[in-house]
């Protein structure tokens, strides 16, 4: 049994308690209503779910547990599954201890490389990784104890046996799909010992005689871990599981949400308009070309990439981190420079559009340019690095839904007709 077993069964009664007292005592207050704008705006601003691993202020960005993500830079991605699962960041002892249950499970099934040998060539990363989750399904502890017919006060803990599992595998599945799909050359086995994104960088096989690959795939990791239950991926990762389908399946359909160029692809659309605005300047453009290039974007009925959010205000922190990462380790690499100028520049352009509520870059706008600095140019394989970072969340959110017994996601959708009724009623 897992440490984390220990932990949540002492803390599960305390948060449900809290839960029906705080339904018991203020259950029918008002905490947000609906316009007919947000009806047709995807919902933006409209407060009618609860997660608790993590919030997004607009005006701060993302707070883990009650902990900014700047304060947590440093720290591994299982540290941060811990935190988001508990609440708490594990001590070094208990740390280790988690880290030994992880390696123990992560031996991949041999038919998910048959499955994804089998795949067209030229199938995207994307598609391979969420089909390797799915594949795995059939290991569902959830679906097994369901089955077996498992008090539905238990189910948290057979979803926890399932977040583990897919956890601990997926390194090797997401290096192997890289290696895999790029003829990288054979599928590399994981190292004992290694942290779990050490071991990652360690599979992809990329160079890293400085060690300071392996740490930028950590951060990269501990950044994208979650932000709030609303996004494309959590929401539907939220919505599949509280059908009481396992995570397997959840997390799947998650990561098909994170698979559109407006969320996690966003990070491979950067650096394809970055490498483009290379390729015309020759190089790192100046004030005037980068703006003119913003401008022609904007024209063609495009979007620029990695910039604006549909919570965010400000800089996203997450792309501060990165930011100060590459200002260490690469300054005066040349797609860097180029991202500097945007963020120079972009904002400036956004804001004089009019219509973008924030004109400022979230994560995706730099994530790629680091990645690539280090070699990994095959820029359609950079949304596995969110996916497998955004599983981290999915996962315990999956896990603490599950705990507090969440029933099943069913708002109400109505017709225009019934709208233009409504707002015309006297
Ligand atoms: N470039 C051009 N136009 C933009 C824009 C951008 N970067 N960001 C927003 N807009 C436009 C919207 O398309 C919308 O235009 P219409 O009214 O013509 O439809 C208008 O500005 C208002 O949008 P908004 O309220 O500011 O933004 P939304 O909450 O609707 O959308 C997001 C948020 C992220 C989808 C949007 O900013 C965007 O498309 N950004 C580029 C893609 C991107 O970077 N996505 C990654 C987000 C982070 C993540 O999930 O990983």
């Amino acid at each position: 049994m897992s440490i984390l077993h220990e932990k949540l069964a002492a803390k599960i009664p305390l948060w449900r308690d809290s839960i029906r007292n705080l339904l018991k005592e203020h259950g029918d207050k008002v905490i947000s209503t609906v316009t007919v704008e947000q009806a047709y705006g995807g919902m933006r601003g409209v407060k009618a779910l609860v997660c608790d691993t993590s919030l997004v202020p607009p005006e701060t960005g993302v707070v883990l547990r009650g902990i900014p993500i700047g304060q947590l830079q440093d720290k591994l991605p299982e540290e941060i599954f811990f935190l988001l699962l508990t609440g708490e960041l594990p001590d070094q002892k208990t740390l280790k201890e988690f880290q030994k249950d992880l390696e123990a499970r992560s031996n991949v099934p041999g038919y998910v490389w048959d499955v994804l040998k089998s795949m067209p060539k030229d199938s995207h990363p994307m598609t391979m990784l969420s089909t390797a989750i799915l594949v795995m399904q059939k290991e569902s502890i959830f679906k097994e104890e369901y089955n077996a017919g498992i008090n539905k006060e238990e189910y948290w803990k057979a979803n926890l046996e399932d977040a583990l599992n897919i956890m601990a595998r997926l390194p090797a599945i997401s290096a192997g799909i890289y290696r895999m799909r790029f003829n990288k050359g054979d599928i590399i086995p994981p190292k004992p010992g290694l942290d779990w994104g050490g071991n990652y960088a360690h599979m992809l096989g990329m160079p890293d005689p400085s060690g300071e690959f392996a740490n930028l795939v950590r951060l990269f990791f501990t950044l994208h871990s979650d932000h709030e239950g609303g996004n494309a991926s959590a929401l539907t990762s939220h919505t599949v599981s509280s059908t009481l389908s396992d995570l397997y399946f959840a997390l799947s359909a998650g990561l098909n949400a994170l698979s559109g160029p407006l969320h996690g692809l966003a990070n491979q659309e950067v650096l394809k308009w970055i490498l483009m605005v290379q390729k015309k300047h020759g190089g790192v453009p100046t004030d005037e070309q980068m703006r003119k290039f913003a401008w022609d974007t904007l024209n063609a009925g495009h979007v620029i990439p990695g910039y604006g959010h549909a919570v965010l205000r400000i800089t996203d922190p997450r792309f501060d981190a990165i930011y100060a990462f590459g200002s260490r380790v690469c300054p005066n690499d040349q797609i860097f420079q180029i991202v500097k100028k945007t963020y120079d520049i972009v904002p400036k352009v956004l804001t004089e559009l009019g219509k973008v509520k924030d004109p400022w870059p979230n994560v995706d706008a730099i994530s790629g340019a680091l990645l690539y600095h280090f070699g990994m140019h095959e820029f359609d394989y950079y949304t596995v690095l969110f996916a497998v970072s955004r599983a981290l969340g999915v996962c315990t959110q999956g896990v603490i839904s599950r705990a507090m017994g969440y029933p099943i996601l069913r708002p109400k959708s109505v017709t225009t007709e019934w709208l233009q009724k409504e707002v015309t009623k006297k």
